[in-house]
C-alpha cells in the first residue's frame, strides 16, 4: 500500500475506539501502554508486513512479536478493524468466560505470531525467528515491539550481542519509548537513557523516532525492513501513554484503568481529529 495519511489517520481513531470501548466492556484494562502503539501497529499492518486475510497463520511471512503482550488489546483491534477477527470475536475480549482472546496474546488467534506476556522473552524469541529466516534463505522480517520499561529485564540485553554476531538485518526491535511502566516513570525507577547510545554500543542501528507521526513511522519501519546491512536494527519511538484520551495521557494510573462514560463518550464525539 502506498502511504496515505488519511487512511491512516482513520484507521488509528478507530483501533483507539475499539480499544476504548473494549475497555469499557471489561471494566478496566492495560489501556495506556495499548494507546501509545496504536500508530506503530497501523502502520505495520497496512503496508510494512506482508500479513494477509490467507496467510494469517503462517510462519512464511514477516513475524511481529507483541513482546509488550500487556498491550493485546491494541493488536487484536487493529486485527479487529483488518477484518482478520470477526466482531463476535473481538467482543469476547474482557469477558470472563473460556476465550482466546485474554489480556495477553495467544497462539491460536488469526494473526498473533507470539505468545507473550511475560516481559523480556519477545526479543529473544524474534533473534531466534531471524535466525531461523536466515539459516532458511526466508525473505522474511522480524519486528519485535517491546515496552521501555520491558527494557529493565535483562534478557533482552544478553541477546543484543548474538542478534549482531549473525548479522539479523531480518531483525527489528521497536520500543515504545512513553518513558513510563507499571508504577512510574522509567528514569525515576529505572533509569534507560541514554538509550540510543546504549544501543549502538552494542553495534545495532540505532533510530530514534516520534512515535505518532505516520509520516516518520512509515519511512522509517519501512527503510528497517528493505535494509541488507548485516546489522539489527532499534527503532526508539517516542510516544505518549494513554495518547488520545486526554484525561490518561502521560500518566501513572492509566498503566491499568477503566474508563468513565464521560471520556467515553467524549472521543466519540470528537470524531478523528487530522
Ligand atoms: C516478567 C514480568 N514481570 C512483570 C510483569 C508485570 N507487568 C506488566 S506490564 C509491566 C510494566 C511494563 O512497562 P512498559 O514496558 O514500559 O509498558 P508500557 O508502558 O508500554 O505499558 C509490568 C511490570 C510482567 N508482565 N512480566
Ligand atoms: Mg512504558
Amino acid at each position: 500500500m502506498e502511504f496515505e495519511r488519511e487512511y491512516l489517520e482513520t484507521f488509528a481513531w478507530r483501533v483507539r475506539r475499539r480499544i476504548i470501548l473494549a475497555t469499557f466492556r471489561a471494566g478496566v484494562s492495560h489501556i495506556g501502554g495499548s494507546l501509545s502503539v496504536v500508530e506503530v501497529l497501523t502502520c505495520l499492518f497496512n503496508g510494512i508486513l506482508n500479513v494477509n486475510g490467507d496467510n494469517l497463520f503462517s510462519r512464511e511471512r514477516d513475524q511481529l512479536v507483541l513482546s509488550k503482550g500487556h498491550a493485546g488489546l491494541a493488536l487484536y483491534a487493529v486485527l479487529a478493524e483488518k477484518g482478520f477477527l470477526s466482531e463476535e470475536f473481538f467482543e469476547e475480549y474482557g469477558c470472563r468466560g473460556e476465550t482466546l482472546l485474554g489480556i495477553h496474546p495467544e497462539l491460536g488467534v488469526p494473526g498473533v505470531d507470539a505468545a507473550t506476556g511475560s516481559l523480556g522473552h519477545g526479543l529473544p524469541l524474534g533473534v531466534g525467528l531471524a535466525l531461523a529466516f536466515k539459516f532458511r534463505h526466508r525473505p522474511f522480517h522480524v519486528f519485535v515491539l517491546a515496552g521501555d520499561g520491558e527494557l529493565n529485564e535483562g534478557t533482552n540485553w544478553e541477546c543484543l550481542p548474538l542478534a549482531l554476531r549473525y548479522g539479523l538485518d531480518n531483525l527489528t526491535l521497536i520500543v515504545d519509548r512513553n518513558h513510563l511502566q507499571l508504577s512510574g516513570f522509567t528514569e525515576d525507577l529505572h533509569p534507560l537513557e541514554p538509550l540510543g547510545e546504549k544501543f549502538k554500543a552494542f553495534g545495532w542501528s540505532v533510530q530514534e523516532i516520534p512515535g505518532h507521526d505516520f509520516e516518520v513511522l512509515w519511512k522509517t519501519l519501512g527503510e528497517a525492513k528493505r535494509r541488507n546491512d548485516g546489522s539489527p536494527m532499534v527503532v526508539v519511538t517516542k510516544t505518549v501513554k494513554g495518547k488520545g484520551v486526554v484525561e490518561l495521557e502521560n500518566r501513572v494510573e492509566s498503566h491499568y484503568c477503566g474508563l468513565s462514560e464521560e471520556i467515553v463518550r467524549k472521543y466519540l464525539e470528537a470524531g478523528v481529529q487530522q
